[in-house]
């Protein structure tokens, strides 16, 4: 939750905020009261907070089946990520996790904090994913499969072209919007969108993640992880790491932004399967993690600080989860994104050209919608017009109900 302070300073995000922590409280008077559902909805708050909250608002077969395919693929993902498990276990593990999934007795220790508990515990996922329709389990195991499969491969393979970059991710993050895409057509409440859309929408949410962790990720102990492509950064440096020293500033940043247009290329796709859904609470499950991802991008773009620690756009999510109703909501965000990562780009950046090219395409879908009308934009804000007394009884009024809120509510914002 964001400190007094911050609140003071940003007062707008203070109602979406509230609104949010509201949101989640009623979302989780309406968990299944058995023990095991009890658990997947506790654990799947505990290790993805923006996912959940999204997830919450979808209705409940379809809700449940989610978390599920979340939950199992982020138990999945913590055997891939744990540096310290030798890839002899690994493997085997990885390639026949789709089998246990239908195993209640069947775990393995390993990750840390949320994610042991999740892995020790993963006999409640299965439970419950015995319990789902036939059709929500086959399109987990055949994703499960297939993403274990895929990951195994990588085990033992470093991502070296932009071909094994666009592979990886299409195996960690690609085959989730595939799976999505089942999932919805099995509720009955969409059509069933095509592979490539559905790749695109992983890829443009997992490429944006690499990106952003590229500290994080290099930082790894034991052992650290390299996701981005030796075709992009041999470019710029001899080897990944170079890109984190002060005196390569000027290089890591250019390759970050050859990076952040390789990203871009997805984003026509994106746009294009947002547009085609119907039910408006699987739409804004879609659209929210795109938004906050193009925001990102735009965040990261020519910014140094992605080597030297966090870059989030931790504050904008309650306002993006509040705003996002409609498609032209989704192409007005795009937009003023696009223009602001347009207003970074350098002429002397050795991508400035293609960079802007990208952009260009993007902000003619955005225009050409019709649709951009009548918003207000995230980025161009107005400070507030309030006198000093007002600020403060507001300010007393809300901070003591997200006070209040905090108190009763342990799980942050
Ligand atoms: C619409 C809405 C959500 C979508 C989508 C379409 C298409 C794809 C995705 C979500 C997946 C995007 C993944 C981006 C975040 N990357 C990770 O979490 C990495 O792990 C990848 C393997 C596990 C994927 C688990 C997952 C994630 C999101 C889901 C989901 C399953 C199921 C349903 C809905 C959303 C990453 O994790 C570490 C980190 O980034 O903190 C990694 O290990 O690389
Ligand atoms: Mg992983």
């Amino acid at each position: 939750m964001g400190s007094l302070r911050a609140i003071l300073k940003h007062p707008d995000d203070l109602y979406p905020l509230v609104k949010l922590k509201l949101a989640a409280r009623h979302a989780e008077k309406q968990i299944p009261r058995e023990p095991h559902w009890g658990f997947c909805y506790a654990m799947l708050h505990k290790v993805s907070r923006s996912f959940a909250l999204v997830i919450q608002q979808l209705d409940t077969d379809l809700r449940d089946a989610i978390c599920i395919f979340y939950l199992v693929l982020r138990a999945l993902d913590t055997v891939e990520d744990d540096t310290s498990i030798a890839t002899d276990i690994k493997v085997p593990i990885l390639m026949a996790f789709h089998r246990h999934i239908y195993d209640r007795e069947w775990h393995f220790s390993c990750g840390v904090k949320h994610y042991k508990v999740l892995m020790d515990e993963f006999h409640h996922v299965s439970t419950a994913f015995l319990e789902l329709g036939r059709s929500y389990q086959e399109a987990i195991e055949d994703i499960t499969m297939r993403m274990g499969a895929g990951m195994a491969k990588f085990i033992c393979k470093e991502v070296e072209t932009i071909d094994d970059y666009d592979e990886y991710c299409h195996y960690v993050a690609g085959l989730v919007g595939l799976g999505l895409s089942k999932l919805f057509y099995a509720s009955g409440k969409e059509d069933l969108a095509s592979d490539t859309l559905s790749n695109s929408m992983g890829l443009f949410l997992q490429k944006t993640n690499i990106i952003r962790d590229y500290l994080e990720d290099i930082n790894e102990i034991p052992k650290s992880r390299m996701f981005w492509p030796r075709q992009i950064w041999s470019k710029y440096v001899n080897k990944l790491e170079d890109l984190k020293y002060e005196e390569n500033s000027v290089k890591a940043v250019q390759c970050l932004n050859d990076m952040v247009t390789n990203a871009l290329i997805h984003v026509e796709d994106c746009l294009k399967y947002m547009s085609a859904l119907r039910d408006p609470a699987i739409f804004r499950f879609c659209a929210i993690p795109q938004i906050m991802a193009i925001g990102t991008l735009a965040l990261c773009y020519n910014n140094i600080q992605v080597f030297r620690g966090v870059v989030k756009m931790r504050r904008l999510t309650a306002k993006v989860i509040d705003r996002t109703k409609t498609m032209s909501d989704v192409y007005g965000d795009f937009y003023d994104f696009s223009r602001m990562l347009k207003s970074k780009v350098d002429n002397s950046d050795p991508n400035a050209n293609k960079t802007k090219e990208k952009l260009e395409t993007i902000l003619k879908i955005c225009r050409d919608s019709g649709s951009l009308n009548n918003r207000k934009s995230y980025i161009i804000r107005s400070e507030p017009r309030y006198n000093s007394t007002t600020i403060v009884v507001i300010f007393i009024i809300l901070a003591m109900l997200l006070a209040y809120l905090s108190a009763t509510r342990p799980n942050n914002i």
